[in-house]
């Protein structure tokens, strides 16, 4: 949890830090469970390629409006075209297929009965990759990042009629984003995810971080960590933390600060596993505020070369994923296409599941702690990240707090992952130590890795013992390697002769390998394309790799063929990244069964 001791402490720094960098108002986690009415549907939208609708003396933002024939002015989002939100703009209009630039979004609604007692806050699931958002008018702020949510307050703004919010979202890349310029996945632009428009009492709560105790795990009777956060001017003094299924109500002080720690004792508590995903109801009051979440208990830990859930060694049997509905294109934005490709997951045997390479969407998040799926997920750390310059550090600070916000209560992740194949220079391998650390002391119920490189890749040296040594490693408790032998280096046969080494006594996850395989198309085992190449990659890959002392899991690339514009082979790539085990239109490949078997007669080494 946000830990117990320095948890206001560090809460005070976090905030001297998040203003400056993400710009929002106050995160609002858990905003599903909370009353609100939802502003998806159509938006007007007007196109903005040269990035200048927020300047001069008629910004988009205003909503001008001709009113008499001597009037100028050089847009109307009356007449405009529309767009569906959530969704990428860019599957919705041929001419915006590949655009980069800033769309403007508006939306128009009344809201009769609007409760003076209460506040309102603009809530947007995630806009790809800068937001300027503006509410009747006025510009509420800034928020950076594409895939974590964000609020505005609009308490003083809202009317009973002809409120209008537009948001200018930008997806161009740049060199201090993260990601960064180049990525082997589509830019999806847009609101992609649900916006709301969320009611709360005058003080709310804003966040709660609930945890099993580690340290009361073989106990009969057991300790549940939390620490709760409200918002507003006048605080109540108690709260009330209730359990119905355990009839457990308890009443905490509320401290002035309005960030309380508190512990709850329990005994028979079913713990959540991917074989038991026993999930609680748990209900928080505070003054006028009521919030209730499932929230599933658990603890997971290293112990030398083995991953422990419950104290129990695990092997994660897991595959990796982009948060991407294949069928329609789009990123994935419902419980629907969470369970489109969670139900694959299952098929394939797997009981964990890499979010590659940035925060999906939340609900796959709470599918997979009710399907009992474990989780690792990652911020877009990945190629070309500019390292030394310190403004990035605050912005990957600032989406990790925002992602940890979000996930904290999930039981079902169970891994941070700071970084993917990123080369050991002193500014990265000190960018990233200071996160590590960062996300420790807001999280230390999870585990931390990292996708690293062999040493072999930075000094080209060819070897029949691959070593790692990345001074990074020392910081994380789990070692994980892409690897694409006899796919990007040798044919698969070169798979046998392989062998991993590493000084470091800690578990090692296999985080990425594979290969293209075009659907339907067949030919020998060595015909790139071919099905049967993809077939026999993974055949050689998985004894290879299941030599590795240490090897606590593996989740190779990928479950389903991807958007890439990297990805351009004509009749075979078009546009897709081929290493899925399954087709854009969801059909397997030969290599799916191949994966499936190993998992299903895998044991904990
Ligand atoms: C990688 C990257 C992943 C790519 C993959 C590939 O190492 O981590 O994002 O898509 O290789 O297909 O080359």
């Amino acid at each position: 949890m946000f830990r117990q001791k320095t948890g206001l402490l560090f809460f005070l720094l976090l905030l001297s830090v998040l203003p400056f960098t993400h710009g929002q108002d106050i995160f609002i986690s858990n905003t599903q469970n909370r009353t609100f009415t939802s502003l998806n549907g159509k938006w007007k939208y007007v196109l903005d390629p040269y990035e200048t609708g927020g300047m001069g003396g008629m910004p988009l933002y205003k909503n001008a409006q001709s009113h008499q024939k001597t009037d100028r002015v050089e847009y109307s989002f009356d007449q405009a075209q529309t767009l569906w939100v959530p969704g990428s703009w860019n599957i919705q209009q041929p001419e915006l297929t590949y655009f980069e630039g800033a769309v403007w979004y508006r939306k128009t609604f009344d809201k009769h009965n609007i409760d003076k007692s209460k506040r309102y806050f603009v809530n947007i699931g995630a806009a790809n990759y800068i937001s300027t958002v503006s509410f009747n008018g006025k510009i509420l702020g800034k928020h950076e990042g594409g895939f974590t949510p964000f609020s505005y307050e609009v308490t003083d703004l809202i009317q009973e009629e002809g409120n209008f919010l537009i948001v200018g979202v930008s997806n161009a890349r740049k060199v201090d984003y993260i990601p960064s310029k180049v990525t082997d996945w589509f830019n999806h632009g847009g609101i992609t995810r649900d916006v709301q428009l969320i009611e709360v009492p005058q003080t709310f709560i804003t966040n709660y971080f609930i945890s099993l105790d580690k340290s009361t795990l073989t106990q009969k009777t057991k300790r549940i960590n939390g620490q709760l956060e409200l918002n507003g001017e006048v605080l109540p003094k108690h709260a009330r933390i209730i359990i119905p299924e355990l009839k457990h109500t308890q009443e905490i002080k509320v401290n002035k600060e309005g960030v309380t720690d508190f512990t709850v004792e329990v005994s028979r508590l079913e713990l959540w596993s991917p074989e038991n995903p026993k999930r609680y109801q748990v209900i928080i009051e505070a003054g006028e505020d009521k919030i209730s979440d499932q929230i599933g208990f658990r603890t997971v830990e290293t112990s030398g070369k083995q991953i422990l859930l419950n104290g129990n060694p695990i092997f994660l049997k897991g595959i990796c994923l982009h948060d991407e509905n294949p069928l329609r294109q789009d990123r994935a934005n419902s419980m629907e296409d969470a369970k489109l490709v969670l139900d694959w997951a299952q098929e394939l045997g797997c009981n964990f599941i890499r979010l590659a390479h940035y925060p999906h969407q939340e609900n796959i998040v709470r599918l997979a702690d009710e399907m009992g799926i474990l989780l690792w997920e990652e911020l877009p750390l990945y190629w070309g990240i500019n390292w030394g310059n310190p403004e990035v550090l605050n912005k990957a600070k600032a989406q990790y707090a925002e992602l940890i916000k979000r996930d904290y209560n999930r039981a079902s992740s169970i891994i941070w992952s700071v970084a993917n194949e990123t080369a050991p220079t002193t500014d990265r391998t000190q960018f990233l130590s200071e996160l590590v650390d960062y996300v420790r002391e807001m999280d230390d119920t999870r585990l931390i890795s990292a996708a690293c490189k062999k040493d072999q890749e930075l000094d080209g040296h060819p070897d029949s013992v691959y070593t790692y040594s990345d001074p990074l490693m020392s910081k994380l408790d789990v070692i994980s390697l892409n690897e694409y032998l006899g796919w990007y280096g040798g044919l698969p046969e070169a798979c046998r002769t392989k062998s991993f080494q590493t000084k470091i006594e800690k578990p090692i996850i296999v985080s990425e390998f594979g290969g293209g395989a075009l659907q339907g198309f067949h030919g020998d085992s060595l015909t790139r394309w071919s099905e049967e190449f993809q077939e026999y990659l993974y055949k050689e890959s998985i004894a290879m790799f299941d030599r590795i002392d240490g090897l606590a899991g593996m989740t190779p690339w990928i479950l389903v063929d991807f958007r890439s514009p990297l990805r351009q082979l004509p009749d075979v790539q078009d546009g897709w990244n081929r290493k899925g085990l399954i087709s854009e239109k969801g059909e397997k490949k030969k290599a799916f069964y191949i994966l499936q078997n190993y998992y299903l007669n895998k044991e904990v080494n």
